[in-house]
């Protein structure tokens, strides 16, 4: 069984990674087994706070305002709009709420003074609060803490290496320097990135390598395959190869024993039997619910049979409607 007991480099990360997958899948099962309950698999719903109109240039992003991508910028959403579709992931029994705003940083004002009022009211309905909001300092990242943010999203999404072929307008050390600022106001780092956008399966490794470096490991790992999104530069992208998404949710697992890793974007064009794989391979939590940020995600219906299949531990759900809309 492989140890952490220093940090993972490259070359000790591709040794895992490159097994023969058998005994690359037998590992991460040990780990998983030996830091985990298998039967939990954590449900979070996403929310897009914010939609649209961002001034990065992110190559794979359909909310950039460079790409003509037909997706309509919204104004910040309001408190009680938040809070109530908070309930409602709450009542089909997610148990985190993430919050996505297309913003290149956060800024004072009473936008952000908004976005603390969502994170206090989500969190006193006893769920853990994620946010992604971009750039972000130190006391900013305190503010957010004050008012009960569980994670702080902020994703490497590739290698330092490769990074530069998908965005411009902000380095890979600004990334680690908001990592920094998450960590140091004591919310746990939620951060990992997206497969299939031209990278190789060199580069995903060194994604890893790069995280296995911050001060804090992450708390959560999502791993995301490409959505390609018409408009954006990435459109014609293929897909991910399966057994390659496998392997490194494997690795990914064998790095970090205590994480959760999440099987992220791109579960509508994967088949049951590829979901079931990554599970084995170590992923213990989905996004939850039909929708991600602006793209689709399989029906929270379709999501609890396969939980029920895989002998998944559901808690009851913690509304009274009993129907299929609420309590899947
Ligand atoms: N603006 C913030 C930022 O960039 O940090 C937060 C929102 S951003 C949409 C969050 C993450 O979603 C990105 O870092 C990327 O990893 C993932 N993502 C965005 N578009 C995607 C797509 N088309 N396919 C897969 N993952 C995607
Ligand atoms: C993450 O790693 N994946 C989520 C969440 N963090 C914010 C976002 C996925 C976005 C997929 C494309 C879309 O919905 O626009
Ligand atoms: Fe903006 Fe985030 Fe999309 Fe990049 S990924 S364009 S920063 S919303």
């Amino acid at each position: 069984m492989v140890e952490r007991t220093t940090t993972w480099t490259f070359e000790a990360l591709w040794d895992v990674y490159s097994q023969p997958l058998l005994e690359l899948l037998y590992q991460a099962q040990q780990v998983h087994r030996r830091f985990h309950d298998p039967r939990d698999i954590q449900r979070c719903t996403l929310l897009s706070i914010k939609t649209g109109g961002c001034p990065e240039d992110c190559a794979y992003c359909a909310q950039s305002a460079r790409y003509d991508t037909g997706v309509k910028p919204t104004p910040l959403l309001e408190v009680e709009e938040v809070v109530q579709k908070a309930r409602e992931a709450k009542a089909r029994g997610a148990t985190r709420f993430c919050m996505g705003a297309a913003w290149r940083e956060v800024r004072e004002g009473p936008q952000f003074e908004r976005v603390l009022e969502m994170v206090r009211r989500v969190a006193a309905l006893g769920m853990e609060v994620c946010v992604t909001l971009g750039m972000l300092t130190e006391d900013q990242a305190r503010r957010l803490k004050e008012a009960g943010l569980t994670a702080y999203n902020h994703n490497l999404d590739t290698s330092r290496e490769f990074y530069s072929r998908i965005i411009t307008t902000r380095t890979y050390d600004d990334r680690i320097r908001t990592l920094k600022a998450v960590a140091r106001a004591g919310i746990a780092i939620c951060s990992g990135g997206i497969i299939g956008m031209g990278e190789t399966e060199e580069d995903r490794v060194r994604m890893l390598a790069e995280l296995a470096k911050l001060e804090m490991p992450p708390e959560s790992i999502p791993i995301n395959c490409l959505i390609p999104i018409p408009g954006t530069p990435l459109e014609h992208a293929p897909p991910v190869e399966p057994l390659q998404l496998v392997r490194l949710i494997a690795t990914a697992r064998i790095a970090f024993p205590t994480a959760r890793v999440r099987l992220s974007a791109g579960r509508t064009r994967m088949s049951k039997e590829l979901q079931v794989l990554c599970f084995v391979a170590g992923a213990n939590s989905i996004f939850y619910g039909e929708k991600l940020l602006t793209a689709p995600n399989p029906a929270a219906t379709e999501d609890m049979q396969l939980l029920r299949e895989l002998g998944a531990t559901i808690s009851a759900p913690s509304c009274e409607h009993g129907s299929d809309r609420c309590c899947p």
